[in-house]
């Protein structure tokens, strides 16, 4: 069968936008399973993450990507834009994931990039949950509408699930026409440890809040049968001494919940039992370090 001839449609989709707008959860909704983490701290997303869809008539590659944010010093930060605006740049298609009723400085940054890239673009306005009187967004729709040319506007709600159907078909129909460009059937092109030291840094992330400033990454460092059992070790890194103690919490508390909580989330992932241990360890000011940064899998 000729794929080009049969009108089939196959590229990748790239959601970009400020950080916290909610571009993971949407990549998730959108794809069905849960490929990129979530918290409510901005700044979540470290990596480019693609997810794929399978339609009848086309093949999605969504692509997750870190909140193009200002005032990056750190080479956490320059390397966190970069690969959003590499993805951005590489996508056919771009969607910029904005919330309903505000624009700020780093939604109009992130317009700006979207807008040198060239690519053909639609706006996705997520969270309308939040909006209860829906006659409010139109001005706002009108307004998104003027500072680009979009393809499309559409509202929805990640969260809830709302209008996802109409996204997915509007991307699907903006995608060059292109056999699939993965096998049917593939979710993502993220290892099963990634995404096993992701969920840890998901709710390590989730049980510190606030107190350890973004200085957290995670890194799996053994996987090994032992019995009925996976062993999985993993090193979470700390890049000042004094955030180790606030990591283990008192007697250990900390740490042994989001062992926890990541255990359960390890075995619903895999779909067995895992014992999962977990190493505080300090890399002094790894999240300035680009040579700590690759070592991290970050770029
Ligand atoms: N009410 C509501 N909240 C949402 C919706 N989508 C996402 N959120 C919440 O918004 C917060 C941020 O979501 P993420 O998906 O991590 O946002 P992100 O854009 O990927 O953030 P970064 O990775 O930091 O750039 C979380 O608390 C989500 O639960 C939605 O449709 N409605
Ligand atoms: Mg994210």
């Amino acid at each position: 069968m000729n794929a080009a001839r049969s009108g089939f449609r196959s590229g990748f989709a790239a959601l970009v936008g400020r950080p916290n707008v909610g571009k993971s959860t949407l990549l998730n909704a959108l794809v069905g399973e849960k490929l990129s983490i979530v918290t409510p701290r901005p700044q979540t997303t470290r990596h480019r993450i693609v997810g794929i869809l399978d339609l009848p008539q086309a093949q999605i590659a969504f692509v997750d990507t870190p909140g193009l944010h200002s005032e990056a010093r750190r080479a956490l930060n320059k390397a966190m834009n970069r690969t959003a605006t590499t993805a951005l740049a590489d996508a056919d298609l771009s969607a910029l994931v904005v919330e309903p009723l505000k624009w700020t400085p780093e939604d109009e940054l992130t317009l700006a990039t979207l807008a040198r890239s060239g690519r053909p673009a639609l706006a996705a306005v997520n969270k309308i949950d939040r909006v209860r009187r829906r006659v409010r967004l139109l001005p706002y729709l009108a307004e998104l509408a003027r500072r680009h040319d979009f393809r499309a506007i559409v509202p929805v709600s990640a969260l809830r699930g709302e209008n996802l159907e109409e996204l997915r078909q509007t991307i699907a129909a903006q995608l060059p026409e292109s056999p699939p460009l993965y096998p049917r059937g593939e979710l993502t092109d993220r290892s099963e440890g990634f995404r096993l030291a992701e969920l840890i840094r998901e709710k390590l992330t989730l049980e510190l809040n606030q107190e350890v400033p973004y200085g957290i990454a995670v890194e799996v460092e053994r996987v090994a049968e032992e019995g009925e059992q996976l062993a999985v070790d993993a090193a979470i890194w700390v890049d000042r001494q004094g955030h180790k103690p606030i990591v283990i919490g008192a007697h250990g508390a900390r740490l042994k919940r989001v062992g926890r909580a990541a255990r359960l989330a390890v075995n619903e992932l895999l779909g067995r039992r895992v014992h999962l241990t977990l190493w505080v360890k300090v890399r002094e000011n790894w999240a300035d370090n680009a040579h700590a940064l690759r070592q991290l899998g970050v770029e």
